[in-house]
């Protein structure tokens, strides 16, 4: 099985991702969102790219339609929800449809459709999007949101622990790229996430809004078992 990463939704080549299994990462916080509505009993996520494409979808029933995401990590005029996962209650969510557009979780997401399985990942559900992979059976691409096009840290520390999963269970075919390795790397120096997440710019975006405890939750990890996969527009 090989391993490779993809460092932003805006470094996806069609090439490199098709047949494969591609697991999205946007542990900040795009990612750690979905698997959150979808574990407390949201029926199904759909993500666009387009605010107006979103507004567009819940206007068919704004009472089984729930709006939610943001531009510039702040909640977006007439929308449910901002991109806070701690948001997404099951109170609120369970039996509805989540449309959802962020900057870019969402569109790397979209971006991946030539792979063969788009599986959600995050922190909070790495070990349970390991077994997934092992499940599969099929060569991997993390893909990597990044920010604003850029690298980010905290996707790639989340990518490494993935992959440590994977290793520890002694996959014998596993076979990693130099990026894939790298993560690795770096995750097993950083094994307290908090200790170099620090330094993504991102984390200090939401940090600066004062989203102590978004950064907490996102952070944690595996507290959830699920694994929501996305096919034909929808995620569940
Ligand atoms: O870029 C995205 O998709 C968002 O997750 C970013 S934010 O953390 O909500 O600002
Ligand atoms: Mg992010």
């Amino acid at each position: 099985m090989k391993i490779d990463v993809i460092i932003s939704a805006d470094d996806i080549k069609e090439a490199k991702i098709q047949g494969k299994s591609v697991v999205v990462i946007d542990v900040l916080r795009a990612t750690s969102v979905i698997v959150t509505a979808i574990s407390n009993g949201s029926r199904e996520v759909i993500p666009v790219v387009d605010v107006d494409a979103a507004r567009e979808i819940a206007k068919k029933d704004r009472n089984m339609y729930l709006l939610g995401g943001e531009r510039r990590a702040l909640k977006i005029d007439g929308f449910d929800f901002s991109n806070s996962p701690l948001e997404y209650k099951a109170s609120i969510v369970k039996g509805k449809t989540v449309v959802m557009t962020t900057t870019n979780g969402t569109k790397a997401i979209k971006g991946s459709t030539a792979a063969k399985n788009i599986i959600i990942g995050a922190m909070i559900n790495a070990t349970a999007v390991s077994q997934r992979i092992e499940e599969l059976g099929n060569d991997v691409v993390i893909v990597n949101a990044g920010t604003y096009g850029q690298f980010s840290i905290d996707d790639f520390l989340c990518t490494g622990y993935i992959i440590s999963k994977l290793k520890e269970n002694k996959k014998p075919n596993l076979e990693l790229t130099d990026i894939a390795t790298t993560a690795l790397y770096v995750y097993e120096q950083n094994q307290d996430i908090t200790s170099f997440i620090k330094y993504a710019n991102h984390y200090n975006v939401i940090k600066d809004l004062g989203l102590y405890e978004d950064l907490k939750y996102c952070c944690s990890k595996d507290i959830v078992d699920i694994v929501p996969e996305y096919r034909n527009g929808i995620i569940k």
